[in-house]
């Protein structure tokens, strides 16, 4: 790994309101950029947004600005949520800046003067309401459409061949519209100035074939490869300005524009300065630019032929992550269903957020959001796991450390377990698997939580030996020191706070029982994080409460059934109602009696996660606990965990009956613990 590490997120379209797919990709690269901070390397990191294009001008007129005002009041909105979401990035860039355009234009006429550009007729079906060219067959399709009514704007094929189409579009036998308004589109030939990408087609296969990392995941890079091994055009780089002024202009044609996307990619070396100055010798090729799949062709294809024509070298790693969905559908402003990350800010604060982001789903993947499942990682993993094991650590705040020396079994393998959980937190976030590195990471939360139980600082304590009391005391704070100092680049603040309780002013990344003084004093204060209420809490995150099904409302029967263990039938639910279920096989590892409880069993039960749910079951009449031990049987896994009679319960399973358990439900066959019901 290099010395410095310079990491990008995609400059964001200034008219669009921030959402957490934003806030996703500006996360992670704030993360990855604290880690290597972390570790001691120079390192930069560049956000900011896109300015330029037909968009911005629209709106910019409809409130009756100019677009550079427009720009100057929207960028702020996501100046102000990195700020809020804790985001420490060294650059913002805006397209509108005067340093920006500089790069623009020298680049630009750069590769003018090698003759990469070259101006061309373009003759198209243009359509002014949809402001761009269609291709025949589009217009054609179209236009059969529009006159076949109740087939336009649908999968409809014309019934006749598109070839035969185009000739009566071209003989005028068919009135050309335009497949996005229907509106009429005009035949037009207009001069603009081409980039000769589709030169660097070989080239761009062989440098992504010999630098099999430069684009991630692999399954993103075999798709940039595919599209490669189709004929490569050139690409249009200019826009006239008489129909869209607001862009940089061409230096060697004042009458143009330069295309959005030429201009923007720009951005990652722009921010640099000019290429030769300081800033550009120790920072470019970049090291990583984060993106999102959606524009994964423009960085690579476009950009690294972009970089071949100028003599710069391609970044090192073009990284595209996947989409948060709602619902399975893309979260996009188009669609209006975004989810605003203030609002995950005020109801769970800042870093259960970011926590929250990078641990729910594995990064290069989609994942769907939902207000429950970020609620379920609250309160275990923070709530039940992290903030209880700093709790049980700080409260014994006033007892001296021992010096640090030789370790007892149960110390040893508490550092073994650090070791292990920071070694794979280490190689899981720099290959940007966040995810991995923060279960690695609650590996060992769980095992200090473990430690605290097994070496009883209580009981050690009350019998007055003050000695080992020191000893577990010096275990726990460094523990909880390491796990900390891995964590701030995640949750900053949470981390700043713990190791503020401990009397240390940084991280430090050190997996050794010996750092901190024997003479240290360690303060307790508030718990970090509180169990939140779902009722509340959902209703916060704007979920609307289900109506009450039609069987609490009714009228009760005069009689009860002779058979009264059949419910009656709820309002019906909509598949995706139902999805928000999480069913799984569970697996019984161990079955006891509640401590407080005659009707409660608690169960170990393995539904295929790292560590065995505990869960508690009001099936106590109907089981004996060794009975149960080795059975499979379905378990919810997404219900806010609740505490019955004082004991935690991570789920629940299912079983048949009413008022009285006839039976648990379990599967015909023997699937694997922690395969999905559906
Ligand atoms: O494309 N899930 O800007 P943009 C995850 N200006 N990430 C998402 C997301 C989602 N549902 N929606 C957006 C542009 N993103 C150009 C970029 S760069 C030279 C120019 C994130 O405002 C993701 O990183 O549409 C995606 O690539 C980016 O926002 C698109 O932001």
């Amino acid at each position: 790994m290099a010395e410095r590490f310079y990491v990008t997120t995609p400059i964001y379209y200034v008219n669009d309101a921030p959402h957490i797919g934003h806030a996703y990709t500006t996360i992670a690269a704030d993360t990855i950029a604290r880690w290597h901070r972390l570790c001691g390397r120079d390192t930069r990191f560049l956000t900011g947004t896109d300015e330029h294009g037909q968009k911005v001008m629209r709106a910019a007129a409809k409130l009756g600005r100019t677009p550079q005002e427009h720009c100057d009041l929207l960028h702020e909105r996501f100046k102000a949520l990195w700020v809020k979401l804790g985001v420490q990035y060294d650059d913002f860039i805006r397209t509108t800046e005067p340093r920006h355009q500089a790069v623009v234009r020298a680049f630009l006429q750069k590769l003018w003067d090698k003759g990469e550009i070259y101006p061309k007729d373009y003759a198209g079906w243009y359509s002014t309401s949809a402001e761009r060219f269609w291709t025949d067959d589009e217009v054609a399709v179209a236009s059969w459409q529009k006159a076949h009514p109740g087939t336009q704007g649908s999968a409809v094929a014309p019934a006749e061949p598109v070839a035969d189409l185009v000739a009566k579009l071209k003989s005028g036998a068919l009135s050309p519209v335009c497949p996005d308004s229907g509106q009429p589109v005009e035949w037009i030939t207009e001069r603009n100035f081409f980039f000769r990408m589709g030169a660097y087609q070989d080239r761009l296969l062989a440098h992504i074939e010999a630098h099999p990392r430069c684009i991630q995941p692999d399954n993103r890079r075999n798709e940039v490869l595919g599209f490669l091994r189709k004929p490569l055009e050139d690409l249009c780089i200019s826009r006239p300005k008489a129909r869209l002024p607001w862009g940089i202009p061409l230096p060697f044609a004042e009458d143009y524009v330069t295309y959005v996307w030429f201009d923007a990619l720009t951005n990652y070396v722009s921010a640099l300065g000019e290429p030769g100055g300081e800033l550009h010798a120790r920072y470019w090729p970049a090291d990583l630019h984060l993106v999102g799949k959606d524009i994964l062709t423009f960085h690579t294809v476009y950009w690294f032929s972009m970089l071949m024509a100028l003599g710069l070298e391609p970044p090192r790693q073009v990284y595209a992550h996947g989409w948060w969905t709602v619902k399975r559908e893309k979260m996009s402003k188009s669609v209006g269903n975004v989810v605003d990350p203030m609002r995950l800010v005020d109801v769970f604060g800042v870093d259960a957020t970011r926590y929250f982001l990078l641990r729910e789903i594995p990064f290069g993947y989609d994942g769907d959001y939902s207000p429950e499942a970020a609620l379920l990682r609250f309160n275990s993993d923070l709530v039940n796991d992290f903030s209880n094991l700093v709790h049980r650590v700080v409260k014994w705040a006033d007892v001296p450390l021992a010096e640090a020396g030789q370790l007892g079994e149960l110390d040893a393998a508490l550092l073994a377990a650090a070791e292990r959980a920071t070694a794979g937190f280490r190689v899981q976030v720099e290959a940007l698997q966040f995810r991995d590195a923060l279960e690695a990471l609650w590996e060992l939360v769980r095992a200090g939580n473990k430690y605290v139980d097994s070496a009883a600082p209580w009981a050690l304590a009350k019998a007055g030996d003050t000695a080992r009391l020191a000893q577990v005391l010096r275990a726990l704070r460094e523990v909880q020191r390491i796990v900390v100092s891995h964590l701030a680049c995640v949750m900053p603040a949470t981390a700043a706070d713990v190791l503020g309780r401990l009397g240390l002013s940084a991280p430090d990344l050190r997996v050794q029982f010996d750092v901190l003084a024997a003479d240290s004093t360690a303060r307790a204060g508030d718990p970090l994080y509180m169990r939140l209420d779902a009722e509340p809490t959902l209703a916060a995150l704007g979920v609307v409460p289900a109506a009450a099904p039609a069987a609490v409302s009714a009228p009760k029967p005069a009689k009860e059934p002779a058979v009264s263990e059949t419910a009656a039938t709820p309002a019906t639910i909509t598949y995706d109602e139902f999805a928000k279920v999480a069913l799984r096989v569970g697996l019984i590892q161990s079955a006891e009696k509640h401590p407080n409880a005659d009707r409660l069993l608690v169960l170990k039960v393995d539904v295929g996660e790292e560590v065995p749910r505990q869960i508690v079951a009001g099936i106590a009449k109907f089981y004996e606990p060794e009975v149960l031990v080795g059975k499979r049987v379905v378990v919810v896994t997404n219900l806010a965990p609740a505490k019955l009679r004082g004991v935690e319960s991570q789920g629940m399973l299912l079983a048949a009956g009413g008022s009285e358990i006839a039976s648990l439900l379990m599967p015909l066959h023997e699937v694997a613990a922690g395969a999905v019901v559906k």
